[in-house]
């Protein structure tokens, strides 16, 4: 029957598609641009291969894996921040917490952009670390104010990139004709072009500012800096991407190697001396303006947890700072694993202690990360719930070591929450209720059998 008057249900590609998508178009991009970036997607491929050769994981948490990454990117203003905001939406991804680098002497703040949902989790985890340029970090009036001109007078998005944003967003989504040029337009807003909106002289001045802030002010728009696939041993592949002559840096970030991984570990290495044209010459600059970077994702800890895991790194970090050189690694792994034995273990105990997050299922789905425990007279396994967001000391280490050692030139400043909401136009969400709300749904399903 025809039924005049009522519009076909137009064909929408679902976000979580639109998302995949975009990160597989990026990881191309990317691999053309950082040829090193190859190399350590096949180190990562190589060692999560041979782990789940003998380790059974989750369908969920292992069908993910080959195609998980997290990319990172710097913008320059509200607007722009803002205008991210919006084209991630259209790709499931949300910003989730807020980092404060401002107290660590790096001139941004910044959230994670990522999917939120169980299901979008397990479909493509694609999550982008995305900062906030404090131009009030930078002290000199007059390069403060060029650096606020330079911003303002440009167009990081196409003007199909923003068309088909303000169709998405009037018509409730995108069909599969627009979700490709969709995708394709946004790439162009992350590409490296290596050709600066400055002269060199100015470009000079930003970088003895703060190299960040030449990064941020200087170009057409926020190349992506990195991608970073997920690994499930870091240990094993950081030996052997030294082995393929990627310098990865001294120190792992993050907690120690333990029999239950907590959190986030992660390290890098500087990718390029990249060649930039500048106005008035095309000078090697020898600009850092990307690098490499593996992690391996652990458990999400509760705030209790986060508590501990603060409390036990701060101690660590009283003892022993790691110096940028590496010189003293060793004793600082040393003391990171001394110290965090005072962190349980097991994931019975976790759980026991409230200090992790766990799926629950029927106690038959137990895989080899899963533990059994009895809850009101029932069995249920209990499987870990990946931590899928950042650390902000981890951040302000790498940031610190692909900036060059000589880049906390800036005053610190306070965290200010408000002020990045408001730049962004919508608050950030607490990572601690989405854990906490998969866990709640899983433990309904698992008891309700
Ligand atoms: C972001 C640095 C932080 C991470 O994985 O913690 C980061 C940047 O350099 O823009 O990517
Ligand atoms: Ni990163």
């Amino acid at each position: 029957m025809l039924v005049i008057g009522l519009k076909p249900m137009p064909n929408f590609v679902s976000p979580d598609t639109i998302r995949s998508h975009f990160s597989s178009a990026m990881s191309q991009m990317y691999r053309a641009e950082v040829p090193a970036y190859g190399d350590l997607i096949d180190i990562v491929k190589q060692t999560n291969q041979d782990i789940l050769a003998h380790h059974s994981m989750a369908d969920e948490d292992s069908a993910r894996l080959s195609e998980e990454r997290h990319g990172a990117i710097r913008v320059g203003t509200a607007d722009e921040l803002a205008m991210i905001g919006r084209i991630f939406k259209i790709m499931g991804m949300y910003p989730v917490s807020y980092y404060d680098l401002g107290s660590a002497g790096i001139p941004v703040h910044s959230t994670a952009f990522r999917p939120i949902e169980r299901d979008a989790l397990a479909q493509n985890p694609f999550r982008v670390f995305t900062s906030l340029l404090r131009l009030e970090m930078i002290e000199d009036e007059e390069l403060r104010h060029s650096a606020e001109e330079l911003l303002q007078s440009r167009q990081i998005f196409t003007s199909q990139a923003i068309m088909l944003t303000n169709k998405a967003e009037e018509e409730g989504g995108l069909t599969k004709s627009d979700a490709d040029s969709f995708v394709s337009e946004v790439l162009e807003t992350f590409r490296w072009t290596g050709k600066a909106r400055v002269n060199e002289a100015l470009y000079q001045k930003l970088h003895d500012a703060h190299r960040l802030i030449a990064d941020v002010v200087s170009f057409t728009g926020p190349h992506i800096n990195h991608l970073t696939p997920r690994t499930l041993d870091i240990d094993t592949a950081q030996r052997a991407m030294i082995d393929s002559n990627l310098p990865a840096k001294a120190v792992i970030e993050g907690p120690p190697a333990r029999h239950c991984p907590i959190l986030l570990r992660q390290t890098s290495f500087k990718a390029l001396k990249e060649d930039v044209t500048f106005l008035d010459s095309d000078g090697l600059s020898g600009h850092t303006a990307r690098f490499g970077e593996i992690e391996q994702r652990g458990i999400a800890l509760t705030p209790k947890g986060r508590a501990l895991y603060d409390s036990l790194l701060n101690k660590v970090r009283a003892t022993i700072t790691p110096a940028a050189d590496g010189s003293n690694a060793d004793a600082y792994q040393q003391a990171l694993s001394d110290i965090f034995t005072a962190f349980p273990d097991e994931w019975a105990q976790l759980h026991e202690d409230g200090l992790a997050y766990f799926r629950f299922d029927a106690p038959e789905c137990a895989k080899d990360d899963s533990a059994i425990i009895t809850k009101d007279g029932q069995q249920l396994a209990i499987t870990p719930i990946i931590y899928e967001d950042f650390l902000p000391v981890s951040a302000a280490g790498i940031f610190q070591s692909n900036l060059g050692d000589d880049a906390t030139q800036t005053h610190h400043a306070t965290a200010s929450k408000t002020a990045f909401e408001q730049a962004l136009g919508t608050p950030v969400i607490d990572e601690f209720a989405l854990y906490q709300s998969i866990q709640d749904d899983s433990l309904r399903s698992a008891s309700s059998r």
